[in-house]
């Protein structure tokens, strides 16, 4: 053993359930034998199915990783849901396209971004984390490299979609709409009962996007960020303003730097507002978890929501909001 280890093992030996809160700087390896946490799921937007069913995997012992993957595919297979997986809204030639990523406790990283034949385009981003060398793929290649895992090629544009579709077509007016009409991108984030977090994020990106156009969603530090000695960010809303601020990267920066997680997001979203004179025609939201479990988030228009499910309650906060 490690001199280090030992000694931060022998000094935390009985501390037992509280240690984690107690030291939330401790990484894996340094972690007190017999120390469990309380798991922590949050997720942008009000999708209880999700967070619930990642809830459910963390309680029965499930790690991190695998429970935020689950917990978005049931948003991206739900065809109601129309700016994730299958029934997400096409681009402005018809092209349904998928953005998505995810990250695991030990920093790994997979996105796939433009990819047009499978639901479930977080998963082909985990097979990218850990099945590649590299951490994202795009357009036929992401598509090719599906295939080759096994995905079985699907069309995503459904009856509802190509419906919504050609009514858009008649005017081809495009405005992005502030809230959920035209965001409900999920991005989640889990702490395991070992206190390790993952995240994952996945969207069809705004609807009626240009052909090629990708957000913020599959992009690391901008859509997603974690660091399992500090804890997680994930974003919403406007793509552009997102990446253009890295914001889910400087949420977890100013966490590692001791800052709450709710100041944390307020100063992202507010660095956001100081460089967009428009602001106001857009919205833009993240939150947070640290490795505490403590929760934050902020957006810049009231009417973005997230979930938390902690204890066995699944609940709906809305957020504090800038304007
Ligand atoms: C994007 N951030 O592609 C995504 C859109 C979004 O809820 O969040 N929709 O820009």
């Amino acid at each position: 053993m490690k001199r280090r280890t030992f000694i931060l093992n022998t000094s935390l030996s009985g501390i037992g359930l509280s240690a984690m809160s107690t030291f939330p700087f401790l990484s894996s390896n340094l972690k007190p034998f017999n120390m469990s946490f309380e798991p922590v799921t949050i997720a942008t937007w009000n999708f209880p199915n999700a967070s619930q069913k990642a809830g459910e995997m963390l309680a029965a012992g499930a790690s991190a990783l695998d429970a935020v993957e689950q917990g978005v595919m049931v948003e991206e297979a739900n065809l109601k849901n129309t700016t994730v997986g299958k029934g997400g809204r096409p681009d402005r030639d018809g092209n349904v396209t998928l953005d998505a990523c995810i990250m695991d406790p030990g920093g790994n990283a997979g996105a796939v971004a433009y990819l047009k034949n499978n639901t479930h385009a977080v998963a082909v981003a985990r097979k990218v984390m850990e099945e590649t060398p590299h951490v994202m793929l795009v357009g036929d290649g992401a598509d090719r490299f599906a295939q080759q895992m096994g995905f079985k090629k699907e069309e995503l544009l459904t009856d509802d979609s190509k419906a919504d579709y050609l009514k858009w077509l008649e005017k081809k007016e495009y405005k992005p709409l502030i809230n959920i009409e035209n965001h409900d991108t999920i991005g989640m984030l889990c702490i395991d009962s070992k206190g390790d977090i993952s995240g994952a994020c996945t969207t069809s990106g705004l609807s009626y996007k240009m052909n090629g156009r990708v957000g913020d969603s599959p992009i690391i530090g901008s859509g997603l960020f974690l660091d399992n000695e500090v804890g997680g960010a994930v974003a919403t809303g406007m793509g552009e303003a997102i990446m253009k601020n890295v914001s889910s990267f400087l949420v977890v920066e100013l966490m590692r730097q001791g800052k709450p997680p709710q100041e944390s997001c307020e100063i992202a979203i507010k660095r956001i507002i100081a460089g967009s004179p428009n602001h106001k025609d857009f919205q833009a939201a993240v939150i947070a978890v640290n490795k505490k479990g403590e929760v934050g988030s902020y957006c810049i228009q009231e009417g973005f929501s997230y979930m938390k499910y902690h204890g066995g309650k699944n609940v709906n906060f809305s957020s504090d909001f800038y304007l």
